[in-house]
C-alpha cells in the first residue's frame, strides 16, 4: 500500500519525466494525481494503461496526498508549497523557492541524503515537510566532484557550463527545434523564449544577471554547493551558457584540493561512484557527450586530468555531462521520495 502521489506541473517537461522515471523505477504509489494549469484542465494523460484526467492545481488538491513532486516554477511552488505541506504532504520541489531556506534540506541522494533523514511520511497523519531539489547544473556537477570532495576536499572549483534548452522547459525545446528548421529554410528565427537566436549559437544563460555580475544561475551554483557539502568556506565560481542542445547539460569543472589526488587514483574513485559513468578513452577520443548521456540516469564524467597550472597533485580537471530533465530534476526527485518510502 504505497503512497498517494501527486504532480504538479504534470503537463511539463520535467512532470512529464517524473511519470516516465516513476514508471521506470516501479515506484510502489497507490494512487497519482496530475494537477497543472486551468489551461490544461480537463485533458487526459495515459499513464501506465490508465487514463487520468488533468486537474487544474488548487488549494485543495493536496487533501490525502503524501507525496508531492512540485516542477510548475518558484511562483507556484512559493504558493502552493506550503499548502501541500500544511495539508500533510511531504513536497519534493524541483524549483529555487525553498532551495536556500535553512530549515528545507536541500538533496542529492547520492551526495547528502542525511540533509533528509529526520522527514517521515505522515501517511495523513501529523505535519509534511518541504524538500528541494538542487539546480540541474549544481546536481550534474557534484554528483561527479563529490567522491572526489570525500577523498581529497575541494577548495576551489571553477565550473563552465554548456547548456540545454531543457532547463527553460518545454517551450524552449521546440523554440530550438521551430529555429533550426527556420534558419536551414533561410527564414527569419522565432525568438519568444529568448530574445536573441538559439538555433547555431550560445549565449550567456537567460537568467537574470545580478549587480555583482554573475547572473542568477552562476550563484545557484555558489550557493547550493556550499548548503549541500555544509561547507561554507568552499569557493565557487561559475560562467553558464546556453548552447543548442536539447536536453543534456555539459559542465566544464576545474578543481583544487586540500591533499593530493593523481588522475589515476580519481578516475578509480569515479569509476566506483554510484550514478556516475566514466567515459575517458583518449586513445579514441571519446569523452562524455550531451547525446550519450540524453535520457539516461548515469552521469557521465571524462577528460580527468592533472591541471598543469597547479603545483604538485592538488588540482583536476574533469568534463561532466548529465540528463537535465532526468538525473538533473526529475530522477533526483523521484529518489528522494524513494527515501522517504
Ligand atoms: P500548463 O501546461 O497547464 O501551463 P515547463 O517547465 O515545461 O514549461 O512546464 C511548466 C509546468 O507548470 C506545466 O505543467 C504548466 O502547466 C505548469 N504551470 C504553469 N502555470 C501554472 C499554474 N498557474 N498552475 C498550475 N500549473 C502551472
Ligand atoms: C537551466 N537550471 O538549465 C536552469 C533552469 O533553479 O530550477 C532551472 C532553474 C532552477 O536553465
Amino acid at each position: 500500500d504505497g503512497p498517494s502521489v501527486a504532480i504538479v506541473g504534470a503537463t511539463g517537461a520535467v512532470g512529464q519525466e517524473f511519470l516516465s522515471v516513476l514508471s521506470d523505477r516501479d515506484f510502489p504509489y497507490r494512487s497519482i494525481k496530475l494537477l497543472a494549469s486551468r489551461r490544461s484542465a480537463g485533458k487526459v494523460q495515459t499513464f501506465e494503461d490508465r487514463s487520468y484526467r488533468i486537474e487544474e492545481l488548487t488549494t485543495e488538491s493536496f487533501d490525502g496526498v503524501d507525496i508531492a513532486l512540485f516542477s510548475a516554477g518558484g511562483s507556484i511552488s512559493s504558493e502552493f508549497g506550503p499548502i501541500a505541506a500544511d495539508k500533510g504532504s511531504v513536497v519534493v520541489d524541483n524549483s529555487s523557492a525553498f532551495r536556500m531556506d535553512p530549515a528545507v534540506p536541500l538533496v542529492i541522494p547520492e551526495v547528502n541524503p542525511e540533509a533528509m533523514a529526520h522527514i517521515r511520511l505522515g501517511k495523513g497523519k501529523g505535519k509534511g515537510a518541504l524538500i528541494a531539489n538542487p539546480n540541474c547544473s549544481t546536481i550534474i556537477c557534484l554528483m561527479a566532484a563529490t567522491p572526489l570532495h570525500r577523498y581529497a576536499k575541494v577548495l576551489r572549483m571553477v565550473v563552465s557550463t554548456y547548456q540545454a534548452a531543457s532547463g527553460a522547459g518545454a517551450a524552449a525545446m521546440e523554440e530550438l527545434e521551430l529555429q533550426t528548421r527556420e534558419v536551414l529554410d533561410g527564414k527569419e528565427p522565432t525568438c519568444k523564449i529568448f530574445k536573441q537566436q538559439y538555433a547555431f549559437n550560445l549565449f550567456s544563460h537567460n537568467a537574470p544577471v545580478l549587480s555583482n555580475g554573475y547572473n542568477e544561475e552562476e550563484m545557484k551554483l555558489v550557493k547550493e554547493t556550499r548548503k549541500i557539502w555544509n561547507d561554507k568556506d568552499v569557493k565557487v565560481t561559475a560562467t553558464c551558457i546556453r548552447v543548442p542542445v536539447m536536453r543534456a547539460h555539459a559542465e566544464s569543472v576545474n578543481l583544487q584540493f586540500e591533499k593530493p589526488l593523481d588522475e589515476d587514483t580519481a578516475r578509480q574513485i569515479l569509476n566506483g561512484a554510484a550514478g556516475v559513468v566514466v567515459i575517458d578513452d583518449r586513445s579514441s577520443n571519446s569523452f562524455p557527450t550531451p547525446l550519450q548521456v540524453s535520457n539516461k540516469d548515469d552521469v557521465a564524467v571524462g577528460r580527468i586530468r592533472q591541471d598543469l597550472s597547479q603545483e604538485g597533485n592538488y588540482g583536476l580537471d574533469i568534463f561532466v555531462c548529465g540528463d537535465q530533465i532526468r538525473k538533473g530534476a526529475a530522477l533526483n526527485a523521484v529518489q528522494i521520495a524513494e527515501k522517504l518510502l
